[in-house]
């Protein structure tokens, strides 16, 4: 049974539902300026939530939201590091309409949108964006931290490292990318310590993409890639933000990249002193891997295809999960396997952040959307995560990936994950109207029975 505090929410991020990319003083991030990929829309509109919002509230309130997990945009708050009150007053109405409402925020400081006039001078692989990061996290806590007991530092820090050298167009090679994510890492123990010695109120911790990785086969081999694997794209980050230590495995596997980070003993003493106060963490599927030789090949893929590391480990096929229409696998007992994983290892509540399937939905004519394959997804999580909890493990809340329909990362806007669908497609604005889907309705019905009737 879900305990009376179970928090029942849901997410979105700032790049990917605001829109208002330049109003009010905001200053582009990284992905106002990045190239779009194919055949997709750029963030510059989205959901336009920055002028929605309170009609979203209400609708988060009559879906039955006890959280809403959204992200600050660092560069409506502090564009070219000065503060914005405007941006500020923003983001203090919304935190102040939800508690009215009865919804917890929670809030994720960094979702992938980095200011980009910080990426022109070097990004996170200038030790100078550590302290920047340090300065407007500050600043958020000592705003917002009487408002929000829920903070979350780097949203999936290991997919944006995974992803670097594709999104470097190869430009980078894998030591700039675990210097960058090394620095990220100090930037992120040297706030959770400025959270904890202010004495703020609430709880932080890191929200990475966690997912258990398989064996292809019940070879010893193949056991050891699955491990290298997980070391690698999972507890890299945990043992990081949990212990402030470095995993042996993926350290080693750094090695082998000729990626092994430079790390200072002040850098160490940061991580080590100040570590997180529970696990958020996204699931949308698991992982696979296949022992692959010093002579294989080195590849990466999406948080899908995950990666291959000749001399450690190869993403293979599962050929037991069915897949979405966009190709990502389907694995309701794997975020079982996943949360076992990571309460034996760590032992902290833990709060899931994202969870969703992206699908094409159809707006008919009545107004209606029948998106009953997100609700069977859902569904069938939802029935693992009461298992987990009926095992015994502590979990704050679940808030699945999306409130509202925000643009995909890789897939524009024709891959939506929302409860609320936006009346608009990748190059045609429309209205953007909010229409309740199908699953709005059941979720409002799962939330109101505290999860009994799923
Ligand atoms: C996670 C991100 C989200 C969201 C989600 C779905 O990695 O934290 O921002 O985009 O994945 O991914 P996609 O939009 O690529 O389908």
């Amino acid at each position: 049974m879900f305990n009376k505090n179970f928090l029942w929410g849901a997410s979105t991020s700032a790049y990917q539902v605001e829109g208002a990319w330049n109003e009010d003083g905001k200053e582009p991030s990284v992905q106002d300026v990045r190239q779009v990929p194919k055949d997709t829309t750029d963030f510059k509109v989205a959901a336009d939530h920055y002028h929605h919002w309170q009609e979203d509230v209400a609708l988060f309130k009559e879906l039955g939201l006890t959280a809403y997990r959204f992200s600050i945009s660092w560069s409506r708050v502090m564009p070219n590091g000065k503060v914005n009150p405007k941006g500020v007053a923003f983001y203090s109405q919304l935190i102040d309409e939800l508690k009215k409402n009865g919804i917890e925020p929670i809030v994720t400081v960094f979702h992938f949108d980095l200011p980009a006039s910080l990426k022109e001078v070097g990004g996170w692989g200038n030790r100078q964006t550590i302290d920047a990061f340090a300065t407007y996290c500050h600043f958020l806590f000592d705003t917002f931290g009487d408002r929000v007991t829920y903070w979350q530092t780097i949203n999936e820090q290991n997919m944006l490292t995974l992803a670097g050298k594709l999104l470097s167009g190869n430009q980078k090679s894998w030591k700039d990318i675990f210097q960058e994510n090394h620095h990220m890492l100090v930037a992120q123990a040297k706030v959770m310590g400025i959270y904890h010695d202010g004495g703020y109120p609430g709880k932080i911790g890191p929200a990475p993409n966690i997912c258990a990785v398989y064996p292809a086969t019940s070879s010893a081999e193949d056991q050891l890639a699955a491990d290298y694997m997980s070391a690698f794209r999972n507890w890299l980050y945990l043992d990081a933000a949990v212990y402030g230590i470095y995993n042996v495995q993926a350290l080693e596997v750094l090695r082998s990249l000729d990626a092994e980070p430079e790390i200072t003993e002040e850098d160490r003493k940061m991580m080590k002193e100040n570590t997180c106060d529970y696990v958020a963490f996204n699931y949308y599927n698991t992982a696979c891997a296949k022992a692959n030789p010093v002579s294989g090949t080195t590849e990466q893929g999406d948080q899908q295809k995950g990666l291959t590391v000749a001399g450690y480990f190869a993403s293979a096929e599962n050929p037991t999960l069915p897949k979405t229409e966009f190709g990502w696998t389907i694995d309701p007992v794997g975020l079982r396997v996943t949360a076992h994983q990571i309460y034996s290892r760590y032992h902290l509540p833990m709060l899931i952040t994202e969870n969703g399937l992206g699908g094409r939905d159809v707006l008919e004519e009545d107004g209606t959307i029948h998106d009953n394959y997100r609700i069977d997804y859902l569904r069938d999580h939802i029935v693992e995560l009461k298992k987990c909890v009926d095992e015994g493990l502590p979990f704050i809340g679940y808030c699945p990936w999306s409130a509202i329909d925000v643009i995909s990362t890789h897939e524009g806007m024709r891959k939506r994950y929302g409860f609320i669908y936006v009346n608009r497609s990748d190059f045609d604005l429309k209205d953007l109207k909010r229409y309740k889907k199908d699953s709005f309705y059941w979720y409002q019905t799962v939330i109101s029975s505290n999860g009994q009737t799923v």
